[in-house]
């Protein structure tokens, strides 16, 4: 299907229009109309993708679907259009699974931690940006969904301390390279999830957890509490303490919006303004490059050599998402944040057609590429960069004390036996060979190489 998006799209393209979608920072209309276009585009990909009888599972992939129905809220909430909270709505539920906590059976043999993190920060979106429950009878609300999820990495993160002191793995399934990793996605988006139930819920268990993951984080050196460099992943087999890989905007943006929930819901405490002012001072410097006018954000580990693979593309719209958020909860930063998304939204429209997105923000132009993700990020900074407008400002994500209503469900998830898959399960499952190559490309070669063979003959 990726291979099918590619082929199709520059062929679109050569039978209209190859303007781009200009923004003009003064006019919210042009950020609306460019988000309405980029949502359409990507919404027709995944209508058109070859698993559409299971609601919610792109292709090849199934983490994505979490941060596009993040997206596709945030484009609700921003504009007002609706017409897709229906397969948002669908999408969600569906995926949310039979033990309401975003692990459904269909994925147990194959996703790793962060892939069902995304599905839980999604459905916070839900809740904190007011986006209806699923009127079905018998469905569970978004923040329930959330804390099934929660639940299940409690869970984990329990019964797996005795390496490293504590962390999440990277991926559950003992025969997956990442099983012997605790990275930085899957701890940070942990953190995040956490700090996020403490601010809309006000219970103390999700902020003792979130302190938890936190301090756990600074220890395992994923990262520096002095000069907030933060690592991709570390190895349980050196105790966590042989930080590596690239630089990834996603690690920075985990951990700077969770937090900015912190700092909100502690009324300013010390510790979370400290942290969340270190890791945005290297956000800005690392994502915003001075060469780039340091205002446009760019994947620099892949987009200066467009060689960002799926999950990459769509690292760029998590981080616009959550500065977004960051910048209504946290208000000292909005000076420096909507300069950031503004302008990123305007690179952003420059790089598109009216049919496709690029992925490099910052080349004025279209630059060859386009796909589902592509789109995605694209949408994204063109909906959430309208938080910015003085008369949005009041439009701050909701908490249960404050507005907001979906329904809990603190028992779900976390006792269905998820800690404990057998590498049996772990080779069943339609997925697995395509799982096992976004697997490797994504963890950057180095794990990959040495357990290549290994996981050869498995599959
Ligand atoms: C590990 O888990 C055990 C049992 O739940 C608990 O008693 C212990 O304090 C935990 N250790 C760490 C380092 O979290
Ligand atoms: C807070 O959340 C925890 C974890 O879900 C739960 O066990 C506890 O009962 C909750 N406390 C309150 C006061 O709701
Ligand atoms: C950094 O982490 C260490 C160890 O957890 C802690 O003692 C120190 O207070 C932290 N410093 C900052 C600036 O948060
Ligand atoms: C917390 O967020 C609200 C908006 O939701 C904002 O009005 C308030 O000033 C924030 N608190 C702090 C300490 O910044
Ligand atoms: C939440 O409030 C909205 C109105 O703001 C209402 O339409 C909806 O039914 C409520 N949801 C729940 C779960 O009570
Ligand atoms: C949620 C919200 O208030 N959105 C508004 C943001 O600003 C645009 C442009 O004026 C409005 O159309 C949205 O309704």
């Amino acid at each position: 299907m990726r291979i099918l998006i590619c082929q199709l799209l520059p062929v679109l393209s050569l039978v209209s229009s190859t303007a781009a979608l200009t923004i003009t920072s003064t006019n919210p209309d042009s950020f609306k109309a460019a988000a309405t276009t980029a949502a359409a585009n990507a919404v027709a990909s995944y209508n058109a993708r070859q698993s559409k009888d299971t609601p919610g599972k792109f292709d090849g992939t199934w983490w994505e679907g979490g941060a596009f129905f993040n997206f596709l809220i945030n484009y609700w909430h921003w504009t007002g259009d609706s017409q897709y909270n229906d397969i948002i709505t669908e999408g969600m539920s569906y995926q949310g699974g039979s033990n309401n906590d975003f692990y459904p059976q269909s994925v147990q043999g194959y996703i790793g931690n962060d892939d069902q993190e995304f599905w839980a920060l999604a459905a916070m979106t839900a809740a904190e940006q007011k986006f209806p429950d699923n009127p079905k009878p018998g469905s569970i609300g978004w923040l329930g969904l959330a804390q099934g999820a929660y639940n299940d990495f409690a869970a984990r993160w329990a019964v797996d301390n005795s390496s490293c002191g504590g962390g999440l793995r990277w991926q559950l399934v003992p025969t997956l390279s990442g099983y012997g990793a605790k990275n930085a996605i899957s701890n940070g988006a942990f953190f995040q999830l956490a700090a996020r139930l403490y601010w809309y819920t006000g219970n103390e268990t999700y902020a003792n957890m979130a302190e938890t993951v936190w301090d756990w984080s600074v220890q395992s050196k994923l990262f520096n509490n002095q000069t907030w460099y933060i690592w991709d992943m570390t190895l349980i087999s050196e105790n966590c303490q042989d930080p590596s890989g690239k630089q990834w905007s996603y690690n920075y943006g985990s951990y700077a919006a969770g937090a900015a929930y912190m700092y909100n819901k502690t009324k300013a405490n010390a510790k979370w303004k400290t942290g969340l002012d270190g890791i945005l001072g290297m956000t800005y410097s690392t994502f915003f490059p001075a060469q780039y006018g340091s205002n446009t954000m760019a994947e620099i580990g892949c987009d200066p050599w467009k060689q960002c693979d799926r999950d990459q593309l769509c690292f760029k719209g998590l981080l616009a998402s959550w500065l977004s958020t960051i910048a209504l909860i946290a208000p000292y930063t909005q000076p420096d944040i909507f300069e950031k998304l503004m302008a990123s939204a305007v690179g952003a429209g420059q790089g598109c057609t009216d049919t496709q997105c690029g992925q490099q923000w910052y080349a004025q132009q279209w630059d060859g590429t386009s796909g589902i993700e592509q789109d995605m990020s694209a949408l994204s900074v063109f909906a959430n960069a309208l938080a910015a407008f003085p008369y949005n400002g009041t439009a701050g994500p909701v908490s249960a004390d404050n507005g907001g209503n979906s329904t809990a469900n603190p028992t779900g998830g976390g006792s269905s036996g998820e800690t404990q898959i057998s590498p049996l399960k772990a080779i069943t499952g339609g997925d697995r060979a395509g799982a096992a190559i976004l697997t490797l490309i994504f963890c950057g070669g180095w794990i990959a190489a040495v357990t290549w063979l290994v996981r050869a003959d498995i599959f």
